[in-house]
């Protein structure tokens, strides 16, 4: 008796763990030849509050977490150290507003393949999560 509730102790716990943070509707743009840089967008919920710290995929040499703003009449695209996930908020990584930029992309993303991306969401303090997720590379015509 005493063992059957330990076990369920640990399932439960690894539960809790994995439904932490939703990511869904991940998708980039397919890139042109060449073209070495691209947005990745997403939209994250996290049941508890998080946030995300950053990304990496095997399939660009490094990854940002950007975000976008109107400075003087322009849009202005800078780093930021961490993008915050209140707790049951979605919150979505969309074309004009925060994104993950890859940087040295090592090929081109042709539409209908999948990139690996991994997260690294910070659920408490000094506790990385990685969260794996398949980003979809659509082709919406036109660069
Ligand atoms: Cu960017």
């Amino acid at each position: 008796m005493k063992r059957l509730a330990i076990l369920l102790g640990m399932l439960c716990t690894q539960a809790a763990l994995a439904g932490d943070v939703t990511v869904e509707h991940a998708w980039m743009r397919a890139t042109a030849p060449g073209q070495a840089v691209a947005g990745a967008f997403m939209d994250i919920t996290s049941a508890a509050d998080a946030k995300l710290v950053g990304a990496s995929t095997p399939l660009a040499g490094t990854a940002q977490l950007h975000t976008m703003s109107m400075s003087q009449g322009m849009m202005d695209m800078h780093e930021v150290k961490d993008i915050p996930l209140p707790k049951g908020k979605t919150v979505k990584l969309a074309p004009g507003g925060l994104h993950v930029m890859l940087f040295d992309l090592k090929q081109p993303m042709k539409q209908g393949e999948v990139v690996p991306l991994t997260l690294d969401i910070v659920t408490a303090p000094g506790h990385h999560e990685k969260v794996e997720v398949k980003v979809e590379v659509r082709d919406l015509g036109g660069h």
